[in-house]
This record gives structure tokens, C-alpha cells and sequence, in this order.
């Protein structure tokens, strides 16, 4: 193992609630079914994808535009929560494991579905941590798809072989080990079939 791939929502900071809350304002509005269950589908998914699994909850149907109009009012909701994160939000453990891996010498990156990577990056504390940032502005397919972990090996220079990821998605899961990583899990990916071990296995590993 030469570096490690963290995905960022859920993982890194607690930031699957914002989403969830963000979400159920548009649904609210558009009286459309929507519970926690089934944000737990939208993990690691792109917002497009996340809107096509919610709207199977209805019969309603909507032009593209007024798709792209959802999706924009849902992530102005979703920035005005952000806007109050900070160091404070990193979640348990996480600066001590961070820590750890760069004193260790491996390389860290950020591997995110997230267009708002960057922004939480920098509200939390750790723009300027992480060897690389590859994340929902830099790929065309998301999770489940590995385009996002390749992107980030690639871009610290590491075999992808050599790589391990961190998520708490089952998508994210499925993603790394398309990607030929080892899939170490948080929260509800703990709940995947495919994964290698929990984030316990990989920090008693180090
Ligand atoms: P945004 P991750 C993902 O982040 C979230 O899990 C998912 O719920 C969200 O829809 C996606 O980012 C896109 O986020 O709207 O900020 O671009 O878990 O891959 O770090
Ligand atoms: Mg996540």
C-alpha cells in the first residue's frame, strides 16, 4: 500500500445529513415522498443521479430543465449549510489517521462524487492537506463507476494496485475494487458484501 483515497462525505465529515436536508426541502416542494432510507441510495451517487432515484418515488414527470432547476435550488440549500462547517466537523478519528499516513509517508488523496469538494475542504481545514483532489469536477461517470479513484492514483502517482480506498458508500465500494483498490468501509458501506474491511482493519494495519 503507497496511498490512500478518501472519499469525503460521510467519510471524512459528516456532511450525508446537509444532503439529506437539502433534498427534503426540494421534495417537500414538490410533494414528492422522500425519507432517510432512501437518502441512503444517494450515497456517493452525482446529483443528477441522486434526483433520477428520488423521483422514482413519483408518477410526476419533469423536462430537463426543470430537472436542472431542482438540482440547482437543492445545491443553494445545500451551500447555505456548508457555509457554517468547520475544523470542528472532521469526524472521529480522522485527524489522528490523517496524521498517522503522512508521517508514515503514504500518499493521501480525496476521492469525491462531490462538485463541492474543494469548498468543504477549505471550511474544514484541509484544503492544502491532501496530495490530490479528484472529485465530481473532474470525472464524466460517478460512483459506482471507478473513474474518480483511477483519476486520483493517477494523480499522486501511485498503481492503482497500490492503492486503498476509504468509503462509506456501497457504491464507493464497488467503485474501488473496479478500480483494482482495497476497500476499507465506514458507516453504512459497512453493510457491503465486496469490501476488504472496516476502517478499524485498516488503521490496526498501519
Ligand atoms: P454535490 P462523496 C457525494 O459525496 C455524496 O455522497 C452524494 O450524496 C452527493 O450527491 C454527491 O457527493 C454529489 O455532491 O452535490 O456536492 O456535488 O460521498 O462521494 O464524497
Ligand atoms: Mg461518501
Amino acid at each position: 500500500m503507497k496511498a490512500v483515497i478518501f472519499d469525503l462525505d460521510g467519510v471524512i465529515v459528516s456532511t450525508d445529513h446537509l444532503h439529506y436536508l437539502a433534498w427534503k426541502k426540494i421534495t417537500d416542494q414538490e410533494h414528492i415522498s422522500f425519507n432517510e432510507e432512501v437518502n441512503h441510495l444517494l450515497r456517493g451517487l452525482s446529483r443528477e443521479a441522486s434526483l433520477e432515484v428520488i423521483l422514482k418515488q413519483t408518477d410526476k414527470t419533469f423536462t430537463l430543465e426543470e430537472k436542472n432547476d431542482l438540482i440547482m435550488l437543492k445545491n443553494q440549500y445545500y451551500l447555505e449549510s456548508i457555509a457554517s462547517l468547520s475544523p470542528d466537523d472532521l469526524l472521529e478519528g480522522i485527524p489522528e489517521l490523517l496524521g498517522l499516513l503522512k508521517d508514515k509517508g503514504y500518499k493521501v488523496a480525496i476521492g469525491s462524487s462531490s462538485k463541492n469538494a474543494t469548498y468543504i475542504l477549505k471550511q474544514i481545514g484541509l484544503l492544502d492537506f491532501f496530495d490530490a483532489i479528484s472529485d465530481g469536477n473532474n470525472i464524466i461517470h460517478s460512483k459506482p463507476d471507478p473513474e474518480v479513484f483511477l483519476k486520483a492514483a493517477d494523480m499522486v502517482g501511485v498503481a492503482p494496485e497500490a492503492c486503498v480506498v476509504v468509503e462509506d458508500a456501497k457504491v464507493g465500494i464497488e467503485a474501488a475494487k473496479k478500480a483494482g483498490m482495497k476497500a476499507y468501509a465506514v458507516g453504512d458501506a459497512l453493510n457491503s458484501d465486496i469490501k476488504d474491511g472496516t476502517l478499524l482493519d485498516l488503521m490496526l494495519s498501519l
